[in-house]
Parts: structure tokens; sequence; C-alpha cells
């Protein structure tokens, strides 16, 4: 099993509920990772997705090795037929076979380049692990998504469900530098499986992939958007028609108190890391209705979730 989008998971609202049973006995099913070694390749920085997959693959009593590529690791090359008289030192078709005699399951983290829409859409570096290793792939965000953030929002919403049905408002916010869609895009893909009301806002011009945004309603106007949100979750991401480019710096898009007005005293989410005073407002991110630390710590078990399922399936 693959965990690469939430296509791999056909009982998103019972995995939810897995995941939910896991923080209360994390140590309940030790015996599934006994002599299994997770191996995590980060070809990007990385704080939380670390450090909750670790813990969790600990949790469910697995080893696990990490690689910095690049940095205490030697620089991967990715190209076909290459000649490697570059920075590049070994080849992902010599380095992941090693890693797949090595790993029962092998975990990557994989930004887009932003620079060619068409090399980032078709997950070359994804790909190319899981052909070369030949070993179950987790996905530690890729080119265009970020399913164990996804799974973490999805939990974290469930525990925060009002009793009609939500409404779920995705904004887009400023940046200063040009950031991947994926958090933005998996987010969308999960939601579009839940029973609720999701709009899209953003200025024109960041449309996401409509593979990924599918028939969720998107609405230009962000104060118009946000009416009667129960969930707002914030992100930037880069335009996608024009692909990995900035089209606005619009600081009235900073999410503040004053946009949360018109809400059902709307709960506010971010990923992490957050850009603060320029994403989102310092008295949002310490005040009452920020859920960001508790997406922060259902990382750790929506990494369970996933691991426990792929364990079972080795
Ligand atoms: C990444 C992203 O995909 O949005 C990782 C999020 C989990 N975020 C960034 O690259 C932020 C970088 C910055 O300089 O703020």
């Amino acid at each position: 099993m693959n965990f690469t989008s939430v296509t791999d998971i056909l009982d998103v609202e019972t995995f939810v509920q897995e995941a939910i049973a896991l923080k209360k006995t994390p140590f309940a099913f030790q015996h599934l990772g006994k002599n299994k070694t997770l191996g995590l390749v980060f070809l990007n920085p990385s704080l939380r997705t670390r450090l909750s997959t670790q813990i969790a693959a600990q949790n469910l009593g697995m080893n696990v090795v990490i690689v910095n590529a690049d940095k205490d690791s030697w620089a991967l090359e990715f190209q076909d037929g290459a000649v490697m008289d570059g920075n590049t030192v070994e080849h992902i078709r010599d380095a992941a076979p090693v890693l797949g005699s090595y790993c029962d399951i092998i975990g990557v983290r994989c930004f887009p380049g932003l620079l060619s829409k068409a090399v980032d859409d078709s997950e070359h570096i994804m790909r190319q692990f899981i052909q070369w290793t030949n070993k179950p792939y987790l996905s530690l965000e890729s080119a265009t998504l970020h399913p164990l953030q996804s799974l973490a929002d999805t939990i974290t919403m469930a525990e925060h469900r009002p009793a009609h049905r939500p409404r779920v408002v995705l904004t887009w916010a400023p940046h200063i530098k040009p950031i991947p869609h994926a958090v933005a895009n998996s987010f969308a893909e999960w939601t579009n499986r839940l029973e609720v009301d999701f709009v899209i806002t953003h200025p024109e011009g960041y449309e996401l992939n409509p593979r990924f945004s599918g028939n969720a309603r998107i609405e230009y106007n962000q104060q118009k958007a946000l009416e009667g949100a129960d969930f707002v979750y914030v992100k930037n991401w880069s335009s996608y028609a024009e692909y990995g480019k900035i089209l606005s710096q619009d600081t009235s898009w900073m999410l503040t108190n004053k946009h949360l007005e018109n809400t059902n005293n709307a709960r506010v989410m971010h990923c992490l890391p957050v850009r603060r005073n320029v994403e989102l407002s310092d008295e949002i991110l310490d005040g009452p209705y920020s859920l960001v630390q508790e997406q922060a710590k259902n990382r750790v078990f929506a990494a369970q979730a996933v691991l426990k399922r792929m364990l079972e399936n080795l």
C-alpha cells in the first residue's frame, strides 16, 4: 500500500475515527512494527512531518532511519540519462534500491520546483522513489499533495464538528515568496470527501488545479466567502495558471479578527510554519479560536493511522 493521496483511503470517515481512537491507546499496536524499519528521506526542510512521523513509527514499535539528502547524504540526480559531471553525486536509480533493501516502508518529502507545471504535476521524484525502491511509499509532502497534513486537518475538524452541516472555507493569504500548492490541493481533495459546505476564496488567478479543487465553490470576495464559516483554513500558494508566480501581495487578505466578524465563531486553521502578521495576525494565532496546535498534535495520530494500515498490508 502506498499513501500519496486521499484516493489511497477508501473509508475516510472510519479511518479518521481509527486515528482518533489511536490517541487513547497509542502503544497498543507495538507488535505490528517490531523488526520493521521506516526510512525517511528529506529533500526539503521539515519540523512537524519529521518528528510526528518518527514518533508515530516508534509508537508502533518500528525502527526509524532518516536521511537529509544533499545535507548529510549525497546530492541526488533524478534526470534519466544525465551526464553526472555537475553537482549531483548519486542517481536515484542507484540510491533508491539501497534504501529499499534496508527499509520496509519509505517516506519521502519532495517539494515542487515551481518552475515547470508539467514536471511538478508528473510527480517525477515521487514516482522514481516508488519505482526504484520497490517498497510501500509514504508521502511526506510531494510536489502536488500533502496527505498526512490533510488527514490531521480532517481529524481536527471531526473533533470540533458542530451539530449542523459545517461550512469550511479555504482562504488564500499573502506571502513573500512562491509557495507550493500541495497543502491547499490536498486540503481541498480531502474536504471534498466530507459532508460539509466547502468554499475556496482567493484573488483571481490563484485557481487551484481543478483535479484537486473539484466541485468546491470558488468565491473571489473573501468577506463574502467567510460569512457563516465554521472552519477557516488559511494558506498561501503561488499561482497555478501562471505557474509558480506571485500575482498578489494584497495585505487585506491577511486574516485578522476583523475578518472573522461574520463567521460562525470560526475556528482558524493553518498547517504551520506560518509567517506571523503576513498570513495570519498574532491576535488569531494567540487567541482562543486557533486550532493550529491541535492540528500539529494530530499529525502524530494521522501518521500512526497510516503507518498502522501500511504495516497491516505488508
Ligand atoms: C511548505 C508549503 O508547502 O507550504 C511546507 C508546509 C508544511 N511551506 C513553506 O515552504 C513555507 C516556507 C516559508 O518560507 O514560509
